[in-house]
C-alpha cells in the first residue's frame, strides 16, 4: 500500500518530542475510542456514551490550565495538536473538548475567584462535570453585544432572565458560563448550575450537522444567581470575546484533522477505484484535486503552528486568530466537499467519514464567528474602518 504523507513540509521538525507524544496519545485514543462508534452515534443523533470522562482521562479537557486546578499545564501547540487529532475523529468530539476547555474552564480560570477555580475546574478537567457557554441569543448571533439576557440585583446576588440559543452541550450540561447585562448595561459572566430553580435546557432537534453533539437552549426565568457564582474579574464584552480567541485558535487546528481524514480517505480511494481500466487517481482531474488538498493542508498547518508560537509568547492578536479560523475552516470544508466527489456515490454513505465531516464543517464555518464576520475583522484591521455596523 502506498504511504500517504501529510507532513509535506516536515513541520514535525518544529514540534518537540513531548508534542509528538501528546499527538500520538490522542491519535491512538481516537482510533480506539471514537472511530469505532462515531458513525453510529452520528446516524442516531446521540452523543458518544461517557465521552467527557474519557476526554478527561487523556488530558484533553483544559490542557493549558495549570495542574493545580486539574489541567495538564501544557502549551498552546499541544492544545492545538489535541484539537487536530480529536477532530480527525469528529468535529463533535473536538467541540466537546474545546467548549469545555476554552469557553468554560478558561473564563473560570481567567476571571473567576479562587473559590470558583477550586470548586469547578477539577471536575471540569476530569469530565465529571460538563460545561456549556451561553453567549448567542435568538436575536443576537453575530452581534452578541446586543444581548437581551439580563441580571437584576437581588438580595445576595442577581436574578437572571432571558434565553440563549444554539448552545453546545446545553441539554447535558452540569454548569453553564452565561453572559448577561447588569442594570448598568455592563456585560457580566455568571456560573449557572443545573438544578437552579427557573433554569431549563431544551434540546435542538433535527440537525443535519454535528449529530454526535447535543445542542440546545439555556432558558432563564428569574434564576437566582448567588454573588459567589458571579465571575468577579470581568465586566465588558472583552470577557466573552477573549474566550472566543482561545476556542477559535483551537478550531484552526481542529479542522486540519478533519481535512486530513478526508484527504487520506480520498487518496486511498483514488488509488483503489478503477474506471476506464485504470485507477481514477491516474486521471489529471483527480490529481489536481489531491494536489490542491495537500497544498492547502500544508498552508493551514503552517498558519496554525505559527499562531501557536505567537500564542505561547502571548503575542497572538484576535485578528490573526480570525484569519486562521476563517482560512482553515474554509480549507477543510472545501476539501470535504471535493473529497466526497472523488468517492462518487460512495461518498454519501457512512462507510466513509467524508460526508459526516462535510456536514459537521457546515456548522464549524458558522459558529465561533461566521466566515464573513472573520473576513470583516481582517478588513477592519487593514483599513481601520468598521464594516459591521453603520
Ligand atoms: P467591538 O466594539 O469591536 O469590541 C468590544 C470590546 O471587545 C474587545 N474585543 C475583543 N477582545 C478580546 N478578543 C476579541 N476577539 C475581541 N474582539 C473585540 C474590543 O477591543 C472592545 O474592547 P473595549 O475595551 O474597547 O470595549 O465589538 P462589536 O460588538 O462591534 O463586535 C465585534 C465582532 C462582530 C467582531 C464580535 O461581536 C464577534 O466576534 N462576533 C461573532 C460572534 C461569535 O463569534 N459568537 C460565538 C459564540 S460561541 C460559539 O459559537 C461556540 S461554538 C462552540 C463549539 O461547539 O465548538
Ligand atoms: P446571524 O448572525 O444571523 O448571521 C446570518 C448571516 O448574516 C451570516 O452569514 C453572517 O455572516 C451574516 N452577517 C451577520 N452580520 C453581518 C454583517 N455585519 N455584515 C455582513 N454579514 C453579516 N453559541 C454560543 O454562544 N455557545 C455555543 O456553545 C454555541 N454552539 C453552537 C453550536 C452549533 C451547532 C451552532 C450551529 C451554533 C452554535 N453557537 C453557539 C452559535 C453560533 O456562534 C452562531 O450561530 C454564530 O455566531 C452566528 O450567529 P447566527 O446563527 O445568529 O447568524
Amino acid at each position: 500500500m502506498r504511504q500517504i504523507n501529510i507532513d509535506y513540509y516536515q513541520i514535525d521538525d518544529l514540534l518537540s518530542d513531548e508534542h509528538k507524544l501528546i499527538r500520538r496519545t490522542v491519535r491512538d485514543f481516537v482510533r480506539s475510542e471514537i472511530k469505532p462508534v462515531i458513525e453510529e452515534a452520528a446516524q442516531e443523533h446521540r452523543a458518544i456514551d461517557g465521552l467527557m470522562p474519557k476526554l478527561g482521562s487523556i488530558g484533553a479537557l483544559g490542557p493549558y490550565i495549570p495542574a493545580e486546578y486539574g489541567g495538564a499545564g501544557l502549551d498552546q501547540i499541544s492544545y492545538g495538536l489535541i484539537m487536530q487529532e480529536l477532530e480527525a475523529g469528529d468535529s463533535a468530539v473536538r467541540s466537546a473538548a474545546s467548549v469545555q476547555s476554552s469557553l468554560v474552564m478558561y473564563p473560570i480560570y481567567s476571571y473567576g475567584s479562587e473559590a470558583q477555580r477550586r470548586k469547578f475546574l477539577p471536575p471540569l478537567a476530569s469530565g465529571e462535570f460538563i460545561g456549556a457557554f451561553g453567549l448567542t441569543e435568538p436575536n443576537h448571533g453575530s452581534d452578541p453585544a446586543g444581548m437581551e439576557t439580563k441580571l437584576k440585583s437581588y438580595e445576595g446576588g442577581f436574578l437572571l432572565n432571558g434565553a440563549k440559543m444554539w448552545i453546545t452541550n446545553a441539554p447535558i450540561c452540569d454548569i453553564a458560563v452565561v453572559w448577561a447585562k447588569d442594570e448598568s448595561g455592563k456585560v457580566r459572566g455568571v456560573i449557572v448550575e443545573r438544578g437552579m430553580e427557573g433554569f431549563e435546557t431544551p434540546e435542538t432537534l433535527h440537525k443535519w450537522s454535528l449529530r454526535a453533539s447535543k445542542t440546545g437552549e439555556l432558558v432563564f426565568h428569574d434564576v437566582f444567581i448567588p454573588a459567589e457564582n458571579v465571575l468577579p474579574e470581568v465586566n465588558s464584552m472583552r470577557g466573552p470575546l477573549s474566550c472566543l480567541n482561545s476556542a477559535r485558535y483551537g478550531i484552526s487546528w481542529g479542522v486540519i484533522g478533519a481535512a486530513i481524514d478526508c484527504y487520506e480517505t480520498a487518496v486511498q480511494y483514488a488509488l483503489e477505484r478503477q474506471q476506464f481500466d485504470r485507477p481514477i487517481g491516474g486521471f489529471q482531474l483527480q490529481q489536481k484535486k489531491l494536489a490542491e488538498f495537500l497544498t492547502e493542508i500544508t498552508k493551514a498547518q503552517l498558519l496554525s503552528w505559527r499562531l501557536g508560537v505567537l500564542k505561547n509568547e502571548g503575542k497572538a492578536t484576535p485578528q490573526q486568530i480570525s484569519m486562521a479560523k476563517r482560512n482553515n475552516v474554509n480549507m477543510a470544508l472545501q476539501i470535504a466537499r471535493e473529497s466526497r466527489q472523488i468517492l462518487g456515490g460512495m461518498g454519501i454513505v457512512g462507510d466513509f467519514p467524508i460526508m459526516r465531516h462535510m456536514m459537521n464543517l457546515e456548522s464549524v464555518v458558522t459558529y465561533e464567528g461566521t466566515h464573513d464576520i472573520h473576513l470583516l475583522i481582517t478588513g477592519q484591521d487593514i483599513t481601520g474602518l468598521n464594516a459591521f455596523s453603520s
